[in-house]
């Protein structure tokens, strides 16, 4: 029984907690959840697990400051006495101290989806600590989580496999997520695997489907992880199935990368305004 309540005499919205960190300049990280949360229709609550400022004195890359164990854990304290949580999202983590942090608040309640963006190195760590974040990642989170959104590095690194070509590789790293994970996997294949379409694979140990939503351009643009992440989320958190949730929020990032916003940033940045309506796949 939830205790989660609405004054007005509608139905209260569904709540989603993001656990991220903030990316200053807006496009991706926690900001773009509580966007994305928002767009959906989904109340957004985040607990800041880090600061991402790019460095546009050094080419935009990432300055990286984690935030303080108890901080987080005072956060995630907050969060969990206000709300009665069922759904949650995991984005940047950054350290094995945060990864432990998190661990333990994710193992003091029931959960009906933890959805992991498994986002593994962050440009501005030295390559020792990421491999240490990676592998406490893998060893301490992913096992809690019920769907994970690896891009194309991050389904490499996961499933062991040296190299991702096609999309019969894609699918044959899905499975072997799943089978280590026991989780629902959406691996992305996004501007990286040749071709027209931007193809991510769907399994959930029965269903292997692959999406497809036509490139728009081949570059990346910052925030579509994890808006992906977010979107399924949100649509986990109001009751679609994990299929269902997919669907949507591929659509959702397909009509936001159309909408991108450029700046000064090498880079653009997803759109999540006027996505909510965008086509059906
Ligand atoms: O897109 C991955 C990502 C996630 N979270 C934060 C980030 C980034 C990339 O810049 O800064 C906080």
């Amino acid at each position: 029984m939830s205790a989660n309540t609405h004054s007005a005499g509608t139905a209260a919205p569904a709540v989603t907690l993001t656990i991220a960190g903030s990316e200053a300049t807006g496009g991706a990280g926690a900001q773009a959840d509580l966007k994305t949360f928002q767009e959906l229709g989904t109340y957004g609550i985040a607990a800041l697990t880090c600061i991402v400022s790019f460095d546009p004195k050094d080419n935009w890359n990432h300055r990286f400051v984690p935030v303080e164990a108890g901080v987080i854990s005072d956060q995630l304290e907050a969060i969990q006495t206000a709300y009665d949580l069922t759904t949650v999202k995991l984005g940047m983590l950054g350290t094995p101290a945060t990864i432990d942090t998190v661990a333990k608040a994710l193992q003091s309640q029931e959960w009906t989806n933890i959805i992991l963006d498994p986002v593994l190195i962050c440009k501005g760590q030295e390559p020792g600590a990421a491999l240490d974040t990676d592998q406490a990642l893998k060893a301490q989170i992913l096992p809690l989580a019920t769907f994970v959104t690896p891009n194309h590095f991050e389904s490499m690194s996961l499933s062991g496999m040296d190299a991702i070509e096609s999309v019969e590789d894609l699918q044959e790293a899905a499975r072997r997520i799943h089978e280590a994970s026991g989780a629902v996997v959406l691996a992305k294949g996004g501007v990286r695997l040749e071709g027209e379409d931007a193809v991510d694979v769907f399994y959930d140990g029965e269903t292997m489907e692959v999406l497809r939503a036509p490139k728009v351009g081949d570059v990346a643009v910052s925030g579509a992880g994890c808006t992906l992440a977010a979107a399924i989320t949100a649509e986990l958190a109001k009751g679609s199935t994990p299929l269902a949730a997919a669907k949507t929020a591929k659509a959702f990032v397909t009509e936001g990368i159309r909408n991108r916003v450029s700046s000064h940033t090498p880079f653009d940045a997803l759109w999540q305004g006027n996505a909510g309506a965008g086509p059906a796949l």
